[in-house]
């Protein structure tokens, strides 16, 4: 099949997938919804909605701890779901998975029962400047509890990270790197398994935050070799408050547990307890087993899909976006990173994102404005905020020209 047509048949086939997610039939200040902030958080297709719906109306019970037929159910269907996210992340096995809230979690999670528990003063842990402050403030805690030292990878002009610099900054000090593997600010991928095998030179292990990795590509961690890889559930079309940490079984059999409650020890007594085997270890209290249980269906979804089709029809509307967008007097992105995925960040004139996404929405259209979390990224490119659209699998091009006629409408308004 030739490229073109390869193509072709992909925007076809985001036509079909648009109809699984029921939202994007939805109005919006009587439009169409063109939906364009899937980095912030992805819509859910049926079979996600379905399996919410079925698991409370059909399997709901506590698990772990029922002798009893539903709780069983339960329990396997939740066990289920933790090994499609191993075999989806390529874990060697699904006791590498803690089910967490979300990336967010994971991270604090590694922070304190890795960091918080192992450094000492004068130890350092390493971060990029382009993180989500998900993936800066957690390790800025665990400094201030053990005099441990922050230290930050600087971004280059065009938002990719500085390899020199990073390079130079590992060192017999360096207890961790902490990187993400696509920024949610400005869409740059790293290359994370060159960076990874650089600190591993060094017995230095690595954490990935991949809340933006995993919707766009194919991750295996055996391959990618990472200690920990972070990512959320409703960030790959599964459902909010869900969301797993990978951790090589090493990592995790030495780590404290995180939080101390139910379903997290083998036994009890005043004077010792014992914990649990792990991953259970790092569970404790009654999970969302309904949200794991739909991150599965999740999962099931975009790998009956294929994620190399995915990433092959988000990499054709990401340059169909930048083309076009590009061609707008007076349109600046941020950032010009040599590889970008899921998120597009810029500036129109000097009209302000917030009145620039206000504008758009009235035209149906929703994109995120603001820091996007990663303030420090603001300050470099020296903007308070910005306007940044990012695609999912049901994007197609329509919706970039939606944007362009939008941001042209936004111009005038503006009379600019
Ligand atoms: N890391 C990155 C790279 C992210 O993009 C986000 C969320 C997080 C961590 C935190 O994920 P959570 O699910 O635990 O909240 N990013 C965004 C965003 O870009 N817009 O809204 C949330």
């Amino acid at each position: 099949m030739s490229a073109l047509a390869d193509i072709t048949s992909l925007g076809d086939s985001a036509q079909r997938w648009r109809a699984d997610f029921p939202v994007l039939q939805v109005q919006a200040h009587g439009r169409d919804l063109v939906y364009l902030d899937s980095a912030a958080t992805t819509q859910k297709p049926n079979v996600v909605i379905e399996t919410l719906e079925r698991y409370y109306r059909e399997e709901n019970a506590n698990i772990h701890r029922g002798v009893y037929l539903l709780s069983q159910k339960a329990t396997k269907a939740y066990e289920d779901s933790r090994k499609k996210v191993a075999r989806f992340l390529g874990a060697a096995s699904s006791k590498e998975i803690v089910f967490v809230r979300g990336t967010t979690e994971a991270i604090n999670l590694v922070a304190q029962s890795y960091g918080g528990a192992l450094w000492q003063e004068g130890d350092e842990v390493l971060v990029s400047e382009m993180e989500h402050h998900s993936n800066i403030v957690p390790w800025q805690l665990v400094c201030e509890q053990t005099g441990a030292v922050l230290k930050v990878i600087p971004m280059l002009e065009n938002g990719d990270l500085d390899q020199e610099a990073y390079a130079k900054l590992l060192s017999e000090k360096t207890k961790l790197v902490a990187l993400c593997h696509v920024s949610n600010a400005i869409g740059t991928v790293n290359p994370i398994k060159e960076m990874i095998e650089k600190a591993h030179c060094k017995d230095i292990p690595v954490l990935i935050d991949g809340a933006q990795g995993v919707p766009h590509a194919e991750v295996d961690v055996q391959e990618l070799n990472c200690d920990f890889y972070a990512f959320s559930g409703h960030k790959v079309y599964g459902p909010t408050g869900v969301g797993a940490l990978y951790a090589k079984s090493e990592h995790l059999e030495r780590m404290r547990p995180y939080q101390g409650g139910g379903d997290m020890i083998l036994s009890v007594k005043f004077d010792k307890t014992t914990y649990n085997e792990i991953p259970y270890k790092f569970e404790a209290g009654t999970p969302n087993i309904s949200g794991a249980i739909g991150l599965g269906a999740a999962l099931d979804y975009v790998t009956n899909i294929g994620m190399a089709k995915i990433k092959a029809h988000e990499e054709f509307l990401m340059r169909k976006a930048v083309e076009k967008l590009g061609a707008i007097p007076g349109l600046r992105f941020i950032g010009s990173p040599h590889e970008r995925a899921g998120a597009l960040s810029f500036m129109l004139e000097d009209i302000h994102p917030h009145d620039l996404g206000t504008i758009l929405d009235m035209e149906g259209i929703a994109i995120r404005t603001g820091h996007h979390c990663a303030q420090p990224v603001m300050e470099f490119f020296q903007i308070p905020a910005s306007a940044r659209a990012s695609f999912g699998l049901y994007n197609v091009e329509s919706d970039i020209d939606v944007l362009v006629r939008g941001l042209e409408k936004a111009k005038k308004v503006f009379g600019k």
